[in-house]
C-alpha cells in the first residue's frame, strides 16, 4: 500500500521564496513526519513538501491514499490537490488545523476528515482505507503526550537548515486572535523527557526548530519540567543549536536561562503583540498585561546568556490608529529585540477573534476556500477600526522601513558582535526579515486593490458620519459584504502570483 503525505504550498508564498534567504523560511512539516511515525511499515510512504518544489504528481506512482495537511493559509491549494487525485481515483483524506476549524467545508472536498490530534484515530483511518469503506470524519482526541510517536526524521532529509520536534501542546492563555488553545486544548501537556531526547538524536540537522507554542509554560510546575528537560539535554551531549517560542516570562528565572543557553538556545520568539495597555486587553495576552512588567530588561535578561530575541506584534488593532508602525518600530527598538515580526491582525476561524469580526461583518477577503491564501497574516484580509486598506500597507511599509533601515541593522549586527551574541545570526536574521517584508510589501502592490481603494473610500466616508467605527448595521450597506462569485470581483486578484 503507497501513502503520500503532502504538505501544500501556499503560491504568494512560494513566489516570496525564490532567493538565497529561502532554506531558512522552509520549515519541516512535522504533524506529518509524526503521521508517518504512527503507520504501520507496511505501508510505503513518501512525503511531499510542495514548499520544496511541487513534483509532476501524474509522473509519479498511482498512490492508494493520499494525506494532506493543511494551515488555513494552504486550503485553498490543499482542495486543489484534494481534486486532482479524486479524480484520478484516489481517496483523499484531510487534517490540521483548517479541516478542524472549517469541518463542512473540508468534507464537501475530500474524502475523509480527520479533526483534531491525530494519533488517536490514524490507525483506524489506515485500516478502513485498506477496505475501501472511509469514514467521512474522524474525531481525533487530546492525547497524553506519552503517546505522540517519534517523528519519522529520516523521510525528510533535504533542502532544510531546521529540523523540528515537538515537547509540549496546548496553551492555557487563550489569547483571541490565536487557535492554539481551540486546537490543542488549553491544558498544556508535557512530553515524556527521555522520549524527547531519544527523538532530538534521529534529527540530523544541527539547528533545531521547537515547535512548542510556549516551551516553558506558565506555572511553576511547567518551568521545573522545562529545566529538567534542558538537564537531559545537556546531559544527553546533543550539541544542536536550537530556537524556540515563549512567553516574557521565561526571563524572569536566571536558572532557567542559564540551563536553556547550555542546552543550545539560541534564540526565543516573544508575543509582545501591542505596544499599547489597551491594545495588549484587546487581545487578552495575560501575561505581557501583568502590572510592572519590564519588557526592556526581561530581554536584556535574557540576552545576558547569549540568546537573542524576536519579538513580535500584531497591527491592525481596534485600538491601532495612525502612527501604530513608528509605536511599534519604536517599541520593538526600546524593548532592545534582535529581530522585529510584525504581522496584519487576521481572524483565524476557531478564534474568538474570528467570530466577532465574522459577527461584525468584518472579514473583507471573504470568498472561501480561494481567498485563504491570503490568510497567510502578510496581507491585510479583515476591515481594520481605524485604518484603511491602503492606510494599514503604509504603517507596516513605516514600521519596517524604521526597524529595519540600514543604520539600525548595523547598529544591531554591531551590539550582537560586541555582546558575543552571534553576529552571522544577527545578519542573516535581520536580512531574511527585512527581505520577507519586502517581497510582502512588493507582494501587496500586485495585488489588485481595486476593492481596496474602494473599501477606503467607504471608510472615510462612514467615519465622517460616525465616530465609532463599524457597526453591522453600518457595513450592511457595503458593496462588500456580499460574497463576490465572479473572478474579476474577488476581494484581491493576485495578478502575478503563479509566475
Ligand atoms: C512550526 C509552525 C510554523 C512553521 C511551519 C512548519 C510546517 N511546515 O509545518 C512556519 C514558521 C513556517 C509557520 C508559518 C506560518 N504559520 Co505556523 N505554526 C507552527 C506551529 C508553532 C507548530 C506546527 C507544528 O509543527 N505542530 C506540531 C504538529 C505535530 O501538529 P500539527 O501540525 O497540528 O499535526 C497534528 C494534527 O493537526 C494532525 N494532522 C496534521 N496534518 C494532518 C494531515 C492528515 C492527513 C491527518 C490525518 C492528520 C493531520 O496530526 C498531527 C498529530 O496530531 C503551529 C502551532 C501549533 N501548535 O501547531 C503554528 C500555526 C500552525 N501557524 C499558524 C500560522 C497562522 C502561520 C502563518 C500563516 C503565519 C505566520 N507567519 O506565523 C504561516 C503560514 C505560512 C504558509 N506557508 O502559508 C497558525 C495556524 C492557524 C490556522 N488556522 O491556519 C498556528 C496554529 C499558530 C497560531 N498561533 O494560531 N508555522
Ligand atoms: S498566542 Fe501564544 S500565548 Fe497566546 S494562546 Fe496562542 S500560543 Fe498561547
Amino acid at each position: 500500500m503507497r501513502l503520500y503525505l503532502i504538505n501544500p504550498r501556499n503560491p504568494l508564498v512560494s513566489i516570496a521564496k525564490k532567493s538565497r534567504w529561502r532554506k531558512y523560511r522552509v520549515w519541516k512539516p512535522l504533524g506529518l513526519l509524526m503521521l508517518a511515525g504512527l503507520t504501520p511499515r507496511e505501508w510505503e510512504i513518501k512525503i511531499i513538501d510542495e514548499n520544496l518544489s511541487v513534483p509532476d504528481y501524474e509522473a509519479l506512482p498511482r498512490p492508494d491514499l493520499v494525506g494532506i495537511t493543511a494551515f488555513t493559509s494552504q486550503a485553498t491549494r490543499a482542495y486543489e490537490l484534494a481534486g486532482e487525485f479524486r479524480e484520478r481515483g484516489v481517496p483523499v483524506v484531510m487534517g490540521g488545523i483548517h479541516a478542524t476549524m472549517c469541518l463542512e467545508e473540508a468534507t464537501e472536498r475530500v474524502d475523509s476528515v480527520v479533526t483534531g490530534e491525530a494519533e488517536s484515530v490514524w490507525p483506524q483511518v489506515l485500516q478502513d482505507a485498506r477496505r475501501g469503506h472511509l469514514r467521512p470524519v474522524y474525531a481525533g482526541e487530546h492525547v497524553s503526550m506519552a503517546d505522540v510517536p517519534p517523528a519519522r526524521n529520516d523521510l525528510l532529509t533535504n533542502g532544510y537548515a531546521f529540523g523540528s520536534i515537538q515537547t509540549t501542546r496546548g496553551c492555557p492563555l487563550d489569547c483571541s486572535f490565536c487557535s492554539v488553545s481551540a486546537f490543542n486544548g488549553k491544558r498544556y501537556r508535557q512530553r515524556p523527557i527521555e522520549k524527547v531526547v531519544e527523538e532530538f538524536r534521529t534529527i540530523r540537522e544541527r539547528l533545531v526548530l521547537i515547535v512548542d507554542d510556549n516551551l516553558i509554560g506558565t506555572s511553576p510546575g511547567h518551568i521545573a519540567r522545562a529545566k529538567d528537560l534542558f538537564r537531559a539535554m545537556i546531559h544527553a551531549k546533543l550539541r544542536k543549536k536550537w530556537i524556540c517560542q515563549a512567553t516574557i516570562n521565561t526571563a524572569e528565572d536566571d536558572e532557567l536561562l542559564t540551563l536553556a543557553a547550555k542546552a543550545g538556545c539560541k534564540g526565543v520568539f516573544i508575543g509582545f503583540e501591542s505596544p499599547t495597555e489597551e491594545g495588549l486587553a484587546e487581545v487578552g495576552k495575560k501575561f505581557n498585561i501583568l502590572k510592572g512588567r519590564d519588557f526592556r530588561t526581561s530581554v536584556r535578561r535574557i540576552q545576558r546568556h547569549k540568546i537573542s530575541v524576536v519579538g513580535s506584534f500584531i497591527m491592525g488593532l481596534d485600538t491601532d490608529e495612525r502612527g501604530i508602525g513608528k509605536r511599534i518600530a519604536d517599541a520593538a527598538e526600546h524593548y532592545g529585540v534582535d529581530l522585529l515580526n510584525v504581522l496584519f491582525l487576521t481572524p483565524l476561524p476557531g478564534t474568538r477573534l474570528w467570530d466577532r469580526m465574522k459577527a461584525q461583518g468584518r472579514i473583507a477577503a471573504d470568498s472561501f476556500p480561494e481567498d485563504w491564501k491570503y490568510f497567510t497574516l502578510t496581507f491585510p484580509v479583515a476591515r481594520y477600526k481605524h485604518l484603511s486598506w491602503t492606510g494599514i500597507l503604509q504603517e507596516m511599509d513605516a514600521c519596517d522601513r524604521r526597524f529595519y533601515s540600514r543604520r539600525r541593522i548595523l547598529y544591531r549586527i554591531w551590539c550582537s558582535f560586541w555582546r558575543r551574541r552571534g553576529p552571522q545570526c544577527a545578519t542573516v536574521g535581520n536580512l531574511s526579515f527585512r527581505h520577507n517584508l519586502r517581497t510582502y510589501r512588493n507582494l501587496c502592490k500586485k495585488v489588485d486593490l481595486s476593492r481596496g481603494r474602494a473599501l477606503d473610500a467607504y471608510t472615510e466616508e462612514r467615519a465622517s458620519h460616525s465616530e465609532a467605527g463599524f457597526t453591522t448595521e453600518e457595513l450592511s450597506g457595503s458593496p462588500f459584504m456580499s460574497t463576490p462569485v465572479a473572478s474579476q470581483d474577488v476581494p484581491y486578484s493576485c495578478r502575478d502570483s503563479e509566475s
